[in-house]
């Protein structure tokens, strides 16, 4: 359960003994267990990088999010976090050591292909086929990520998952932005909360709000996202449900407007997320996302 869900057991000379087990169990897997059973996965050419992208239908008259180049700290702090503003950003981690590396999936299982993590199945997770699974990194990766689905009800997604504290081999490869330093008038700032999004084409999270503040970065592949302010909040027809409270019932790419009539008087907002690219979340903004091609991304989240 410790290596799972990466809790930190540190021995006297303060190094991650859990963590360096896990290291070690999978330097022996590669060097006996599979060269012995001849199972070649570690040279399979798993490409990450731009499979078949392609739109889906564009809602109608959307605004478009604005684009903003490395914006210095105090300009981002200015028109966009103070008042809570989307914006996309881009050439922010072209440093990250993960734009490299992760383009080939056998990173993954290399370093982590034994390694126990839970995924989700299912189109989404208000889908009533929707349940969660625990499995190595390597069936993920061979069984769902690699897969092509003709049925959407059968998608597998790590989402929202620590991932970083189970494998810090994998928090080396990623830096937290500046822009995390920033905070509300009445917080204190404390380490972003961070999350990985990894999956096929296909994976969806329905239209739903976060508290904190997000800058969520897309490392591989791309993404559609959908958003709309809290101001338009009554228009969302959120589920009336203790654990769905901020999940809207609306499609927002094909509303049902008989059933959610005011709907139509909400503002949409979209952009597309491509490798490299970030997009600035404001706490309690509403947001609907699909990945266009196998996609990786890495949500921060603070306060
Ligand atoms: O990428 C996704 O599927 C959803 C991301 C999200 O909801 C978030 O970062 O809060």
């Amino acid at each position: 359960m410790g290596l799972l869900l990466g809790a930190p057991i540190f021995d006297e000379n303060d190094e991650n003994i859990l963590s360096n087990m896990g290291i070690d169990l999978m330097k022996y897997f590669n060097k006996y267990i599979y060269v012995s059973a001849d199972i070649e996965y570690n040279n399979s050419k798993i490409e990450a990088t731009s499979l078949g992208q392609e739109l889906l239908n564009v809602p109608e008259n959307c605004k478009e999010i604005s684009t903003c180049e490395k914006p210095e700290l105090s300009y981002f702090n200015d028109k966009f976090f103070k008042p809570c503003i989307p914006v996309k950003l881009i050439g922010c981690i072209d440093h990250w050591p993960a734009k490299t590396k992760w383009t080939n999936l056998d990173y993954f299982i290399k370093i982590a292909g034994e390694r126990t993590i839970p995924v989700e199945i299912g189109a989404h997770y208000v889908h009533e086929n929707w349940t969660q699974k625990l499995m190595t990194m390597r069936e993920f990766i061979m069984n769902y990520v690699c897969k092509e689905y003709d049925e959407e009800s059968q998608r597998g997604y790590l989402a929202q998952h620590t991932l970083f504290d189970q494998l810090p081999q994998l928090r080396d490869d990623i830096i937290i932005p500046d822009y995390c330093a920033l905070t509300d008038d009445d917080e204190t700032n404390v380490e972003p909360e961070i999350n990985a999004w990894f999956g096929p084409k296909g994976t969806l999270s329905p239209l739903h709000y976060d508290p904190k503040h997000n800058l969520l970065t897309q490392v591989i592949g791309s993404k559609q996202i959908i958003l709309f302010s809290p101001d338009d909040s009554s228009y969302l027809y959120p589920y009336d449900d203790k654990l769905l409270f901020n999940t809207s019932q609306v499609d927002p790419i094909s509303p049902n407007l008989k059933d959610y009539p005011e709907f139509g008087k909400a503002i949409k907002w979209y952009c597309v997320l491509k490798p490299g690219e970030m997009l600035y979340i404001p706490p309690k903004w509403w947001h609907h996302v699909v990945s266009l091609e196998k996609s990786f991304s890495v949500s921060f989240w603070w306060r």
